[in-house]
């Protein structure tokens, strides 16, 4: 059998008397999987935000399934991208994306950061990072200066700035989290500008190659350092910018180890409220950089006429807390860590919305769904197909997300915590969707954490490596 038969039998169901019902009324042959690094849903324009532009994500959104109730399954860099990669909530079994579809007769290339690279370290290095070379045919490293670029250095938890090369800090913690650099160049000298060259080029060769791609490009941005050509800081003068609201009490009934390791008082930030809306202005900055990177992607796409053949994934390994609740950066399990961006346009499938809970784990089981491809025993996700199909279906009761202090648990209207101590959160989301109000104390909800918390057990029981 050629390559076509098998697709087509793959990628159609077989009724009863041999009615063939296509899976979409596209064929879909390859996927372009783009991933954010440290990006929050809400900073995106589809996702609601009102003063951050994202032109091209918004028009990919348009196009495709924007899905609200994402979560990583991983609290930072590292975990999350092995967890969407293997679509294993923590730990490896089985192949990755990349190895499966290169079984099935694939071209798999990497351009930039997919599993984790140390940023700015493998980025100022131009190395791997932790990768899983087995994953790709090829890969390409997009290596940049970061916090070394020339132009304006800014380190706003000391409320420093610069434009000397030397001296900057850029590796130590809390500092590297706090830097920015206005940059002198035109953004051809960026790591994310290179990845989106990089991908051009090879989608170029791709449109005239015989085998199906699946093609990754993982972004820098937003990640710290904040560095972007002039012209998207001056998108953001400080005075556009409002201040996140955080109640000066805020972390009184947040347990010990639901209270991020960097907050306004550990960074030093604290001491310059100003500074924590530059903070917002410069993340910005960088997304709306990283955003036209996306754009020149789809670009060509258009151009080589590959939208109608092929599934654009767009999304970020977690998000970030920027002194919301007092807390900065991530690894912790509330809204602004935990939520990311998922956007899926695949071709023959309607835009829409979808409200259900859904998991990064879920993108390697749908990629395969879409290709026609067998989803291989050891994948944990959830084809997230039948969502493309109908906007309103519901895949999962919940998401779980790992963490060395705990576990958290959303549920379409509750979040839930437990930490390693046994010390526990749970917010009512239709209520104080802003995570304002521990309510686990509250006499009238014990029902409700006693269920939050057998569900994280049965779900948690049934991931078990
Ligand atoms: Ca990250």
């Amino acid at each position: 059998m050629n390559r076509y038969n098998v697709m087509c039998l793959a990628s159609s169901l077989i009724l009863a008397g041999g009615w063939e019902v296509p899976l979409s009324s596209a064929e879909i042959k390859n996927v372009v999987f783009l991933v954010s690094d440290d990006l929050k849903a809400s900073a995106l324009g589809c996702y609601g935000n009102e003063v951050c532009q994202t032109p091209n994500l918004d028009v990919l959104a348009e196009s495709g399934m924007v899905f609200e109730g994402t979560y990583c399954q991983g609290t930072s860099c590292g975990p999350s991208r092995r967890s969407f990669m293997y679509s294993r909530y923590s730990g490896e079994r089985g192949k990755t994306i990349g190895e499966h579809l290169i079984s099935q007769g694939f071209y798999s290339a990497r351009v930039g950061k997919i599993f984790h690279m140390r940023v700015p370290g493998d980025i100022i290095a131009g190395t791997d990072g932790v990768d899983v070379k087995e994953t790709w045919t090829e890969r390409f490293n997009t290596q940049g200066k970061e916090a070394h670029t020339d132009g304006l250095y800014r380190l706003l938890n000391h409320n420093l700035s610069t434009r000397a090369p030397e001296n900057r800090q850029s590796t130590k913690m809390p500092y590297r989290m706090f830097a920015s650099v206005v940059s002198d160049g035109d953004g051809s000298e960026q790591p994310d500008f290179k990845a989106a060259v990089k991908t051009v080029e090879l989608l170029e060769k791709r449109a005239v190659a015989e085998d199906r791609f699946f093609l990754a490009t993982g972004f820098v941005r937003p990640h710290y350092p904040s560095v972007a050509p002039k012209k998207y800081f001056d998108m953001y003068p400080l005075d556009s910018i409002p201040a996140p609201h955080v109640p000066e009490d805020d972390l009184d009934d947040i347990p010990e180890l639901g209270i991020a390791k960097m907050t306004d008082e550990s960074s030093g930030i604290g001491n310059y409220p100003d500074n924590i809306r530059q903070m917002w202005a410069d993340y910005y900055a960088t997304v709306t950089f990283m955003d036209e990177q996306v754009g020149k992607v789809l670009a060509e796409l258009d151009a080589r006429g590959l939208r109608d053949s092929t599934v654009v994934i767009f999304t970020s390994d977690h998000g970030y807390h920027l002194g919301e609740h007092h807390m900065w950066q991530k690894s912790n399990f509330h809204e602004e860590a935990a939520r990311v961006p998922l956007i899926i346009s695949a071709p023959g499938f309607k835009p829409g919305r979808s409200l259900s809970i859904t998991e990064l784990v879920d993108i390697y089981p749908t990629i395969c769904e879409l290709l026609g491809v067998v989803i291989p025993k050891e994948v944990q996700g959830t084809s997230l197909v039948p969502i493309l199909r109908d906007p309103e279906t519901m895949v999962k009761e919940a998401s779980l997300t790992l963490d060395r202090s705990g576990r958290g648990l959303r549920a379409p209207d509750w979040a839930y915590m437990r930490y390693k101590d046994g010390t526990e959160e749970l917010y009512d989301m239709v209520n104080d969707p802003g995570q304002f109000t521990n309510a686990v104390d509250r006499e009238e909800l014990s029902g409700k954490k006693l269920e939050m918390s057998e569900l994280l057990d049965e779900i948690e029981q049934k991931v078990k490596n």
